[in-house]
């Protein structure tokens, strides 16, 4: 065991009051990480909470315990309250306490007690007690499986709702196992998880085959403005009034992105959403070229290698003028 590991189960042990967060608008990574822990903190006899920023989206309903979180853009007293008499607080699949939205890193950054970080992305914040973070994960769920392996071994703790929950933010975060964060022992948690009792079949459909047919109308105005910038650079765009008249909702232009890089010869995809007033990008890109780095340069945002995001405050023509006139800095043309 390492000793960190040991270091933080001494912690858990010492701790009857936890509280754990992850980002705003979590995703299957950071549902899946906090729900895993929180079902495993319950069966400890430990007092916990979940608070997420905000709700976590109805694609993810099917996760177990997702009935027993907070929202906290609904209930902003509960954290203020509750961080009063929280010995433990976690932080899960964000690397600083602004990813949990304004408001909410406000009052975190009050709190004086100790905290634990899981993470895997990139320049974590430092003022942790034990910090678990590791960008060679391809998601939290594989590297929070990693620590309670190391830090409870007899993985008593490994019931099929935990299972359920770490395999969904393997999945997810993974691109379905593709992305070069899967690792071999991606493949053997995934395969402890298996034994545990994740129905990875039932996972799959619960999140993949749920489209709603907006989000078809969504993509077919999206497709109709696939820019080539040359044969490895592809971008497109959904302004805000394409967006209302498809009648979509945010999640349903999820993956937009990812059409593009699966373009024959495709090494980096963009896409450019009107947003209240602003513009947000999500970029992906292929094997070597950083859109971390990119998204971080020209685009006030950041993110991983390979996925990264941005805002543009501005219009979305002069987003696109910008990316034009850069995006060969980091792609060869
Ligand atoms: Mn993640």
């Amino acid at each position: 065991m390492t000793t960190e590991a040991i270091a933080l189960r001494r912690l858990i042990d010492s701790s009857s009051s936890i509280l754990i967060t992850t980002h705003i608008n979590p995703d299957g990574d950071a549902a899946g990480s906090s729900l895993a822990l929180y079902h495993i903190l319950c069966k400890m006899g430990k007092n916990v909470l979940f608070i997420s920023p905000n709700e976590i989206p109805p694609s993810l309903h099917f996760l177990p315990g997702v009935d027993e979180y907070v929202p906290f853009n609904q209930n902003p007293d509960t954290l203020a309250e509750r961080l009063q008499n929280t010995d433990l607080l976690f932080c899960l699949d964000y690397n600083t306490l602004s990813r949990t939205g304004d408001a909410m890193a406000e009052l975190l950054r009050t709190f004086a007690g100790k905290k634990v970080l899981i993470d895997h992305h990139q320049q974590p914040d430092t003022d942790y007690a034990i910090s678990f973070s590791d960008t060679s994960y391809c998601s939290t769920c594989e590297l929070l499986f990693q620590v309670l392996s190391e830090a409870y071994p007899d993985l008593k703790w490994l019931t099929p709702d935990v299972a359920t929950c770490l395999y969904t933010g393997i999945l997810t975060d993974s691109g379905s196992f593709r992305f070069n964060t899967v690792q071999p022992r991606t493949h053997r948690a995934v395969a402890t998880l298996l034994e545990a009792g994740a129905p990875h079949t039932a996972i799959h459909e619960a999140i993949f085959d749920q489209n709603r047919p907006e989000r078809f109308r969504l993509m077919a105005v999206m497709l109709s403005h696939m820019t080539y910038l040359s044969h490895s650079v592809v971008y497109s765009w959904i302004t805000e009034k394409e967006f209302l008249q498809s009648g979509a909702d945010k999640e349903d232009s999820e993956g937009f992105v990812n059409m593009g890089l699966s373009i024959r010869g495709v090494k980096v995809s963009a896409l450019f959403r009107e947003e209240e007033g602003k513009v947000r990008i999500s970029f992906r890109s292929k094997g070597e070229v950083d859109v971390n780095q990119y998204a971080r340069t020209y685009f006030n945002g950041g993110g991983h290698r390979n996925a990264a995001g941005g805002t543009w405050y501005g219009t979305i023509q002069e987003a696109v003028k910008r990316f034009e006139e850069t995006i060969f800095e980091v792609v060869p043309s």
